[in-house]
């Protein structure tokens, strides 16, 4: 039984179902499908067919109130493409890369491909079958429950050293014993109003984009909401965003250098007595050797190696140490660094060593939900299966993350057999070959070892293409219930269900109940996904019913908890780890046999260690910026939002351009030792000289789409084919946002 706690929820004028202008109005939550990070209120509007005509954003609901972006604007284009695969499929072993599929009925093929892994199970134990997820949407800790319910420890993230936020959080963990998010008031159903709260006087947003990405919960408009009440920004990032113009300070990173950056300005806090000396004193383990760590990059030294003005990085340290309240605004750019873990290590320690932790407008750990975040299911996996994780004998730190396997062992293991097979893959939300994989090709010639992959998605993509036996069409967030309370989350959500799935496609949910079923019941003793929901809401005192009517639920919430002795397991104050405070130097890393202190390593290749290749690729290339009307591979199938960026581009600065010989709308290729791929011009002073920005995870799904045809042009067009499978000494991390690359134009015919 879990244990009640008070749950604070939204007074609503009206009920979650009602009529308005001869519409029907369902309010709830936008999770996914499509891609989100979020789960914003959203109003979903029906017409007497039960046809979604509308959404739009729900103004009770503290979250959001009221904004919303393309992606759930356009939700009937996307709910209604003709593109979207609306009945299982499947295909023999033998075709895989062709276009030749056949129907089957649901509970034929769930049987059959149930019958499949148990088949694996039997010859090979559960750990050759693998569960993959994509980035975090509503679905993922079911995968897990699956993947953990069928005692199988391989989770698989297929991005090079899981380079998505797992590695902040497994950083975080491993120093401070919490992950830590930016006070933004989400945690209080009045926000800004709350008196509890207190405005930050200044946000650093360190590698991130949040009006345009709103990543990992934290909904963008918030900063802008903050900067209107007066609150400073400033932006770490290699591109003039439209916040780093709006921001007292932007520092113009090289890509991959922010670990020197954050030394750097830890040196300054320090050599001129800017940083806290009480917090650090009471609740610091390890200042003076991060000192003594912090000495070897001077201020100069670091102006060389950022390529920032010293008196940039030094104006921007005086600003956080002149801060009463600072929140990092840190994102996936510090996770797609080859080492990771001691630049978040670094980047961290400027808000710890200035005091920026557990007091309002700072940094909190947000209230945890339900025992749902934090390991759902993992009592079912043993831990001699534990034992048997890809990767985690060579990294052990990955139990500190998502409890992924390391990607760059796993494809190994793909490649070798060793140290076992892996049978069977369950890829659920993801798209390894256009986007989450780096080397495309190899990503695909491993994969080509599974004997049977299964790919849930809604719509075909260039992995189902070219790899699936088995196609599972899930449905849109509009066409199903659900709930949200995944990381960050601070609330509790329900996702309403307003129209019927369309064809015979099913709720991710329900297929994770559906094949969790017949392949553990143990883990899956619900009858139906809404009784799983209620289950998951015990602690709240309310069912999924009721919570349909009261939501968003807002659990208790505390400032200072290491003061109060809530963050550790025996109750006493401090952080939950080893000395029970913050470890500047860590116990744990040095345990592990890495490094204790944060260092900085220079990106291979890059400029400074690898010059001799500067006369054939002169340029530094960051990948993936996010975009307004795309989550990843996703929405290339969507006119209107294909038509807010109808191409890949590659972001070029005029002077570079006119020495390249090329213009806006000239199609270019960029290439480096690894790969090329194809790239339209786009002209912005927002990068330097040096620099070109590329977007990621392009396909086109109106092109040929078998594999011998191109695969819907993914050969010529995927960044990732100048992108190695290479991760950090820990087994986080990889270099998706920093390599070098030349320029040419895109010959005739070509
Ligand atoms: N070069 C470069 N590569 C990158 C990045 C970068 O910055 N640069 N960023 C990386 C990052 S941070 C991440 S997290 C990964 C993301 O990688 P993925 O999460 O794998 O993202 P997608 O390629 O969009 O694949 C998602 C697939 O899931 C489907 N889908 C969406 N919602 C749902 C749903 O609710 N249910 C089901 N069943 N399917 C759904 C979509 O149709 C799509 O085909 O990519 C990474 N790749
Ligand atoms: N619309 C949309 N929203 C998304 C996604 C999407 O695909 N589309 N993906 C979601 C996912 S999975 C994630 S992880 C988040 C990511 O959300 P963000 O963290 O905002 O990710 P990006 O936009 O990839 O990168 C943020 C910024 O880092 C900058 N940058 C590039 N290289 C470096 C570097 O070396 N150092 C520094 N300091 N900055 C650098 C980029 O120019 C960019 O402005 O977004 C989520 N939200
Ligand atoms: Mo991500």
């Amino acid at each position: 039984m879990a244990e009640k706690r008070d749950y604070t929820t939204v007074e609503h004028k009206k009920p979650y179902r009602y009529e308005e202008d001869g519409l029907h109005v369902t309010r709830g939550c936008g999770w996914s499908a499509p891609g989100c990070h979020l789960g914003c209120g959203v109003l979903l509007y029906t017409d007497d067919d039960g046809r979604l005509v509308k959404v739009e954003g729900d103004p009770e609901n503290p979250f959001n109130q009221g904004r919303l972006c393309v992606r759930c604007l356009d939700l009937p284009e996307v709910v209604y493409s003709p593109d979207r695969i609306l009945h299982p499929l499947k295909r023999d072993r033998g075709n895989r890369g062709k276009d030749r599929w056949e129907q089957v009925g649901w509970d034929e093929v769930l049987d059959e491909i149930a019958g499949i892994i148990l088949e694996a199970k039997e010859a090979y134990g559960p750990e050759s079958v693998a569960f993959y997820s994509g980035t975090g949407r509503d679905i993922g800790q079911y995968i897990t429950r699956l993947c953990w319910g069928f005692n199988s420890p391989n989770f698989v993230f297929m991005m090079s050293g899981q380079s998505c936020y797992s590695p902040r959080v497994a950083g975080c963990f491993s120093t401070s014993g919490s992950f830590w998010v930016g006070d933004y008031a989400q945690q209080f159903p009045d926000r800004y109003d709350n008196p509890q709260w207190e405005q930050p006087d200044l946000i650093v947003i360190w590698g991130n984009n949040p009006v345009v990405s709103n990543s990992d919960g934290l909904y963008g408009h918030w900063v802008v909401d903050c900067m209107k009440r007066g609150t400073k920004a400033i932006v770490i990032d290699p591109r003039l965003t439209w916040l780093a113009s709006r921001a007292e300070l932007f520092l113009q990173i090289r890509p991959g250098t922010d670990g020197a950056l954050a030394l750097g300005m830890a040196n300054y806090l320090v050599e001129n007595d800017l940083y806290d000396r009480e917090f650090v004193d009471l609740w610091c383990y390890g200042f003076e050797e991060l000192a003594e760590r912090a000495r070897d990059y001077p201020l100069d030294e670091v102006a060389e190696i950022t390529e920032i003005p010293a008196e940039e990085i030094a104006a921007a340290a005086r600003r956080i140490g002149a801060a009463e309240r600072a929140i990092l605004q840190w994102g996936v750019a510090i996770d797609q660094i080859k080492e990771t873990i001691p630049t978040a290590q670094a980047v961290l320690a400027l808000f710890e060593i200035t005091g920026n932790i557990g007091k309002p407008g700072t940094m909190q750990q947000p209230a945890s939900i339900l025992n749902y975040a934090a390991g759902w299911g993992s009592e079912f996996l043993t831990p001699e299966q534990e034992a048997k994780r890809i990767g985690q004998e060579a990294h052990p730190l990955i139990k500190m993350g998502f409890q992924e396997c390391v990607t760059d062992d796993y494809i190994r293991c793909l490649e070798t057999g060793e140290p076992y097979p892996i049978k069977v893959a369950w890829m659920q939300t993801t798209n390894p070959l256009a986007c989450t994989g780096v080397d495309a090709k190899r990503t695909l010639a491993a994969h080509m070892n599974i004997d049977t992959i299964v790919v849930v998605d809604l719509f075909m993509t260039p992995t189902a293409m070219a790899l699936a036996d088995y196609f599972l069409p899930a449905c849109t967030y509009a066409e199903r219930n659900g709930l949200r309370i995944g990381d960050g989350a601070q609330r509790a959500e329900t996702i309403n269900k307003a129209i019927e799935p369309l064809g015979e496609s099913r709720s991710d949910m329900q297929i994770t109940l559906d094949i969790g079923k017949r392949i553990s019941p143990e883990a899956w003793p619900w009858e139906t996904v809404e009784d799983l929901f209620s289950d998951i809401l015990e602690e709240t005192g309310h069912s999924f019913e009721e919570m349909q009517e009261l939501a968003p639920g807002y659990p208790p919430f505390d400032y200072r908890m290491h003061e109060k002795g809530l963050l550790r397991t025996d109750g006493n104050p401090g952080f939950q780890t080893a000395t029970g405070r913050i470890e500047l130097w860590s116990t744990l890393y040095n345990s592990l046999g890495l490094d204790p202190l944060p260092s900085y390593e220079e990106p291979v290749p890059s400029p400074r260690s690898t010059p001799e290749l500067t006369g054939e690729y002169p340029l530094v290339l960051t990948t993936g910026a996010r975009v307004w009307s795309m989550f990843h591979s996703e929405h290339r199938q969507i006119p209107r939002m294909r038509a807010l960026h109808p191409e890949p581009l590659v972001y070029v600065n005029p002077a570079t351009a006119a020495q390249h010989g090329v213009k806006d709308g000239d199609w270019v290729w960029l290439e480096n030792q690894h790969g090329r791929c194809k790239r339209q011009v786009r002209e912005t002073p927002i990068v330097n000289e040096r620099t070109v920005s590329t977007d990621h995870a392009w396909w086109r799904p109106e092109a040929p789409c078998e594999l011998d045809e191109g695969l819907y042009d993914l050969w010529d067009l995927t960044v990732e084919n100048l992108l190695p499978y290479d991760c950090g000494t820990s087994g986080f991390g990889a270099n998706y946002k920093n390599t070098i690359c030349k320029m040419y134009p895109v010959g005739e015919g070509e």
